[in-house]
């Protein structure tokens, strides 16, 4: 009986709400529902900028000390921090075949061991904000995020706007995740990066990576391969389904794969700029609006 009182009551409220016209809060459109007061800045610090490739579980301090002092100058109104894996998630990620799913129990420890290693490099990077006076808080994907077939399908956006709108840099990274399909997968920064962006709405993305921008071959192997300061999204998309079709390993260091992730951002109308954040103050001009070297893609 009073169970029956309390559902006539809860659809009261439900009637009440539809004839103010408004969705129930569950069902509404998580963009509009998290509203900031200042369009977010989505940064991301690409691995190899902040690690040292070729050394397993090498963070480059003295790269990330820079970006962390760089930061601060520029200091951004609602910023977020993704970061890469570089040789703390990749190498783990690879050796336990993470991103292929689960085979076998085996990979469970490679599973905690990738987590972790992705742990540590965030640990570094916030304490090295936190010394600069940025409210850094990091945050594992893992705890919030669940992949289907390795896309991002079930996210909490609420955690990342309501630490931006307390005052806080939240501080994420590329992931081991569980996945609904495959059990678990990796979850690319990019990928998290793109989905921020559109679900915070988003001013802008900047892709702090370790060569100056796009080019048209991997610039560390191909001495002839041309700077692109600029390209479209029709451009990138033409790449695309060129790099999908051929089933290339990516010639131009992985670069045309990461911008990829990024299209969805892109489209929605997030202003894109790929550059050095090896190279001293450019990252933190990037974040001041000024000039500096580096591509731009725009939606048109
Ligand atoms: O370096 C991958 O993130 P990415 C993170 O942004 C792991 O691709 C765990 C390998």
């Amino acid at each position: 009986m009073i169970a029956l009182a309390e559902n006539e009551k809860l659809r009261q409220v439900e009637d009440a709400i539809k004839k103010a016209g408004r969705t129930p809060s569950s069902q509404k459109n998580l963009t509009k529902e998290f509203e900031l007061k200042a369009k977010p800045t989505i940064l991301k610090l690409g691995g190899s900028a902040i690690s040292h490739k070729d050394k397993p579980l090498a963070a480059n301090q003295f790269i990330i000390e820079n970006l962390a002092r760089e930061i601060a100058k520029a200091n951004v109104q609602q910023l977020v921090v993704v970061h890469g894996g570089g040789s703390f998630g990749h190498p783990i990620a690879k050796q336990y075949a993470i991103n292929e799913g689960f085979k076998d129990a085996s990979q469970i420890i490679g599973f905690s061991k990738t987590h972790d290693a992705m742990a540590v490099l965030n640990g570094l990077v916030v304490q090295a904000l936190i010394q600069h006076n940025i409210s850094a808080l990091g945050i594992a994907p893992s705890s919030f995020i669940l992949t289907k077939s390795s896309r991002i399908e079930k996210m909490d956006n609420s955690i990342v706007a309501e630490l931006l709108r307390t005052g806080f840099v939240p501080v994420l990274y590329g992931d081991a995740v569980l996945d609904l399909d495959r059990g678990f997968t990796i979850l690319s920064g990019d990928q998290l990066v793109a989905k921020l962006a559109i679900n915070l709405d988003a001013e802008r993305i900047i892709l702090g990576v370790d060569v100056d921008g796009l080019f048209t071959a991997d610039p560390k192997r191909d001495s002839s391969a041309r700077f692109i300061p600029y390209i479209t999204l029709k451009k990138l998309k033409m790449m695309q389904n060129w790099i999908e079709k051929a089933k290339v390993t990516d010639v131009t260091g992985g670069m045309y794969g990461k911008i990829i992730e990024l299209i969805p951002a892109i489209e929605h109308g997030v202003q894109t700029a790929i550059v050095n954040a090896t190279k001293k103050d450019t990252v933190r001009k990037a974040l001041c609006n000024e000039k500096v070297v580096g591509t731009i893609i725009e939606k048109e």
